[in-house]
């Protein structure tokens, strides 16, 4: 299996998360990536690949340029206006309030970008946004190319990013550039699949209006688990996208037998859309001992994930999501994808 990933993605650290009313070291973090780069190594997984340079025409097909405008040049804005600590957003355009004027002034900008407040921006921000997004891309390009597996190892996550908006650590939806890479490169279809612990709002949101892509997710249920917002089971797109969003919340405590229930039929779903590519949003904070998530699934449980995604026998891009448990990230990510490929 090619594994495509970058040490860019250390230059994404913020000082701090906003949590529970505190300000704490972030989940997401770069040791992270150090867990699964050894677990790849302790399973043999070792045909590495540097990604291409982004192609950021192919990122713009999912994010507003505007976006993407803002995303590389903010850190610039806010150092020249005077802030020097990270750039974490604390105002919104929520209800009752404009919704399409872009501020000038930075914190509102910053605000009017953002979903979330336990997300910022940092000097590095762009340089590991974009290398994360180039990993999806150059995973896609291997697969389009004829393999039939490859693993991003993409850091930071993207699958809560939209089309303008960053927040629950993302900034470029890395599985949504990867599925639109492949609809760019001709495929008439394509299929999303989200095993992450959180619902993947941002790749909802990006293909909702679609017939093309379609987007399946597992997760916890909005009512109970961020985002909050989205992700229940009556949400199927609109459209043209009528039926090619499918939602699968489940409640606290969900173990690995409801649980791989509903990645049955989420399976059965995609199977039933006959794609010619298969991107995955591959988050293992659905671990029982993720210190973010409330799913029960065990570090074996995710061999039997594999397997089950490769008998579907679709060009596979698995892109890394979550995973705060940070001495299982390892083995739960390459659980999945040796069990793929067994
Ligand atoms: O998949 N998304 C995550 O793991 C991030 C959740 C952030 C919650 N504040
Ligand atoms: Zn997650």
């Amino acid at each position: 299996m090619r594994v495509v990933l970058s040490e860019d993605h250390r230059a994404h650290f913020p000082d701090g998360e906003l949590y529970e009313g505190s300000l704490v070291r972030p989940f997401e973090c770069p040791e992270r990536w150090d867990h699964v780069v050894a677990a790849l190594d302790a399973a043999g997984l070792d045909d590495r690949t540097a990604p291409d340079p982004v192609d950021l025409d192919r990122v713009r097909r999912v994010h507003d340029p505007a976006y993407v405008d803002f995303l590389e040049g903010f850190w610039d804005e806010w150092v020249a206006s005077g802030r020097t600590g990270d750039a974490i957003p604390s105002m919104f355009p929520v209800r009752g309030l404009q919704q399409d004027r872009i501020p000038v002034e930075p914190e509102g900008k910053l605000g009017y970008f953002a979903l979330a407040a336990e997300t910022s921006i940092t000097a590095g921000t762009w340089q590991a946004a974009s290398a994360s997004a180039a990993i999806a891309q150059t995973a896609q390009r291997l697969v389009a190319g004829g393999e039939p597996v490859a693993f991003g190892l993409c850091r930071p996550p993207g699958h809560h990013a939209s089309a303008d908006q960053f927040g629950g650590y993302c900034f470029l939806n890395n599985a949504a550039v990867a599925a639109e890479g492949f609809v760019a490169d001709g495929a008439e279809r394509v299929a999303v699949l989200d095993m992450d612990f959180h619902h993947g709002n941002g790749t909802q949101s990006i293909f909702w209006s679609r017939s093309d892509v379609l987007f399946a997710s597992l997760h916890g249920h909005p009512e109970d688990a961020f985002p909050h917002f989205l992700g229940y089971v009556d949400e199927v797109g609109a459209g043209a996208g009528e039926g090619f969003t499918r939602n699968y919340p489940m409640r606290p405590g969900t173990a690995f037998d409801e649980w791989s229930g509903a990645l049955d039929e989420a399976c059965g779903h995609v199977a039933a859309h006959r794609p010619e590519a298969l991107v995955v949003s591959l988050g293992v904070d659905a671990f029982e001992h993720d210190p973010i998530s409330f799913f029960k699934l065990a570090s074996d449980d995710f061999t039997v994930v594999g397997r089950r995604i490769g008998a579907l026998g679709i060009p596979t891009v698995y892109v890394m999501e979550g995973g705060y448990a940070v001495d299982e990230i390892g083995i739960n990510a390459v659980n999945v994808l040796t069990g793929h490929v067994s």
